[in-house]
Parts: C-alpha cells; sequence; structure tokens
C-alpha cells in the first residue's frame, strides 16, 4: 500500500510488551494468561464477558480451542520482529503502537506508577532498536490507580520519552468515568504537552444486556462489535455535556473504531441536548455553546477501523477527511482460515474500506491512510 512519498501510517495497533505479559502471567482473576492442557499456546483472557467462561472452563474437560476462552497469545502480541513483519506484509512504514486493554486499569495504587514507567520504557526501548527507528512511535500508558501526584509525574515522564506522540486511555479514568472533574488536571496537562489522547474501549455494556444466551452461542461478537463502540459513544457524550472540551481546549482525542457510534449518534445527541427543559433552564444551551458537531471537527479525531466504507462515510461526514487516520487493530482479529505471517484480512478490509469510501488514489485516502497521521502526531520528527 505504501510509497516513498505517501506513507501509510497505522495508529490502532497494539503490543503488550514482555513485563506486561508477566504480570498477566502471574494473576488468577481477569485480566490474565493462562495455560489448558492441550492447548499449543497460553490464552489471553481480559474482557468482563470472558470471565464466565472461564469460570465455566475450570469444570470442564473440553480442551478444544475453539471452546477455550479468549484468545491465543502468539508472537504478535509482544515481538518487535513479527510487529515489523506484520507492517512489511501490508506495506505500512509507520506504526504507533500502544499497550492494549485493559492497560494499567486493574494494579494496585501502590504499584501503578512503577509499572506505567516500566511499561513505558520498553516501548521507548522497541522504538529506539535500529530495525525500528523511523517506524515506530507510541502512545503511553498512565497510572490512573496512582494517587493525583504519581498520574501527573507520569504525564511528565513520557512527555520526554523521544517517541511517544500520546497517551492510551480506557472509558474508566478514575474510576468516574471521563466526565470526572478530578481527571481535568490531567487532560490539561497532556494538551500543554501535545499528547494527543488515544480513546479506547475495555468494559463494554453489563453483560445482561447480551442476553442468557451470548456467552453459549454468539462468541464474541456483541461485545466486541456492538459493546466497544457504545462505550466510546457513552464515555465521549459524558465528556461533552460535563463541558470537558470547553473547559481543555486543547485536548485533541483519537477514537478508536471510528469514534464507535457517534458520526451516527451526533444529530440525535443534539437534538436532545436542545430539547432539555432542564438544561435549557440552567442556560447549557445558549448562544456560546459548541455543538457536537464542532467538537468532532475542532478536538476529535478518528481511527478508521470500521471495516466497511458505510461507517466510514459517516466517519468523514462527521469529522472530516483530514480527522481521520488508518488503524488495523493488530494483533486483534488474525485469520482464522490462513496463515498468520501473510495478509490478514481485517487490515484488507479497512484498506479497502478507505479505497471506496475516498476514491483510489486520492489525495483524500492518501491523507487518511498515512499524511493526517504524519502531521497530527507529527511523525516527522524522530
Ligand atoms: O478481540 C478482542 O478482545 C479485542 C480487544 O480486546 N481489544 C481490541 O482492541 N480489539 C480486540
Amino acid at each position: 500500500i505504501g510509497s516513498p512519498t505517501h506513507r501509510v501510517v497505522d495508529v490502532h495497533t497494539h503490543m503488550y510488551p514482555p513485563k506486561y505479559i508477566e504480570l498477566l502471567e502471574s494473576r488468577s482473576s481477569i485480566p490474565l494468561i493462562r495455560k489448558f492442557a492441550g492447548a499449543k499456546e497460553p490464552r489471553l483472557i481480559i474482557l468482563p464477558a470472558e470471565a464466565e467462561s472461564l469460570d465455566k472452563t475450570a469444570g470442564s474437560t473440553e480442551t478444544s480451542s475453539s471452546h477455550l476462552p479468549g484468545r491465543p497469545v502468539t508472537t504478535h502480541y509482544s515481538s518487535l520482529a513479527q510487529k515489523l513483519h506484520f507492517m512489511d506484509t501490508h506495506g505500512i512504514d509507520i506504526s504507533v503502537i500502544s499497550l492494549a486493554n485493559p492497560w494499567l486499569d486493574f494494579v494496585a495504587p501502590e504499584e501503578a506508577g512503577e509499572a506505567a514507567k516500566a511499561v513505558n520504557q520498553e516501548f521507548a526501548s522497541m522504538c529506539a532498536e535500529p530495525s525500528a527507528v523511523g517506524r515506530l512511535f507510541f502512545f503511553a500508558t498512565l497510572p490512573l490507580t496512582a494517587p493525583p501526584e504519581t498520574l501527573l509525574a507520569a504525564v511528565g515522564h513520557v512527555r520526554s520519552l523521544r517517541h511517544c506522540r500520546g497517551v492510551i486511555l480506557g472509558t474508566s479514568g478514575l474510576g468516574k468515568g471521563l466526565d470526572d472533574p478530578a481527571l481535568v488536571p490531567v487532560f490539561r496537562a497532556l494538551a500543554a504537552n501535545r499528547l494527543t489522547v488515544f480513546l479506547h474501549p475495555h468494559y463494554g455494556l453489563p453483560s445482561e444486556v447480551w442476553g442468557p444466551r451470548a456467552t453459549e452461542e454468539y462468541g464474541h461478537v456483541l461485545p466486541l462489535a456492538l459493546g466497544f463502540p457504545m462505550e466510546t459513544t457513552i464515555a465521549v457524550a459524558r465528556m461533552y455535556l460535563a463541558g470537558v472540551f470547553d473547559q481543555v481546549p486543547d485536548l485533541r482525542l483519537l477514537l478508536a473504531h471510528s469514534g464507535g457510534t457517534l458520526p451516527f449518534l451526533a444529530g440525535r445527541i443534539e437534538s436532545c441536548v436542545v430539547h432539555d427543559g432542564h438544561l435549557v433552564k440552567e442556560g447549557k444551551v445558549g448562544p456560546g455553546r459548541r455543538t457536537v458537531w464542532q467538537v468532532l471537527r475542532e478536538q476529535i479525531y478518528l481511527d478508521a477501523v470500521v471495516y466497511s466504507e458505510v461507517g466510514l462515510k459517516a466517519a468523514v461526514d462527521a469529522s472530516g477527511a483530514d480527522r481521520l487516520m488508518f488503524g488495523t487493530d493488530h494483533p486483534f482479529f488474525p485469520p482464522l482460515g490462513s496463515d498468520e505471517q501473510g495478509e490478514w484480512e481485517s487490515v484488507t478490509w479497512n484498506a479497502e474500506a478507505v479505497k471506496k469510501a475516498l476514491g483510489d488514489g486520492t489525495d483524500a485516502a492518501r491523507a487518511v491512510m498515512g499524511g493526517n497521521a504524519v502531521e497530527i502526531l507529527r511523525l516527522h520528527e524522530d
């Protein structure tokens, strides 16, 4: 896909570095990595919806891998050489790697600061490897469970790391979501240091929503296809309603999965705001109010990980083609019927969606495939 003048950049691509893998291996409740008798690779079990099937496996003799909870931990999760091979296979020039969910959300407050330092240092070292220089940048991880001073110190630490361009953040914040006033100083510090926040879901929706048949019969489809995007949508809507974007106008958010359902639902959010008697009475719907549409075009970027030109066109219409950036979600969604060392159809679907939505070889398509990321994340500065 790439050429010397038109870089292809993957802004949504994860890694679990060795220290983090060790941490997950040492755990007995989710998130964890566990070996199962008869299975070649250990399994990574992270999603709340997977905890139920983990419990069921405990009392079962079934060892067929399609019945085991989670996903196999292959070299794609932690190996730098494998990441570079994946990039080469798909014509990706530059990747902005990030720790995958659930980051350090579960780490005890007194351990979180050191854990974040270790993980961020591992990312910094990977990006500084001779084979990776100029090809890898990263979004760092914050110790959100740590005391406020440790958390703010972590922002200071990551801003000094040469290849760091932002931080990856889940939706739980300090435990009360991203509309928590206590997070505003953190957002201010990130904005002041030009660190983009890559907002990524993990928790989905409560498992009752999926009904009693989901665990046995529907696999990962409902939590991943619907729970993840709704979680992101709700988190950003809450930030908008709390006025976070006005309080921190320099804050820049890159939303995973093309903003969840935000491009599709922004009009409905707007209508509900304007027709809410309570908000109107409180003067929150006055002439100075920035609409959700404005915030989408001024403070929000979207990745292009939506697998279809239909969703991608909505993202372009909402945020503009100059705010969209290609991504793969590697190492998630490997091909199940072909060699993992070859092409991944999950990647091809996203690249095809860009071509179909914006035209093959157009300036807009090239911008989404890499030009936007180079500018927005300053990837020309090594
Ligand atoms: O397959 C999955 O569970 C995931 C995940 O957990 N996180 C992600 O970014 N994509 C897929």
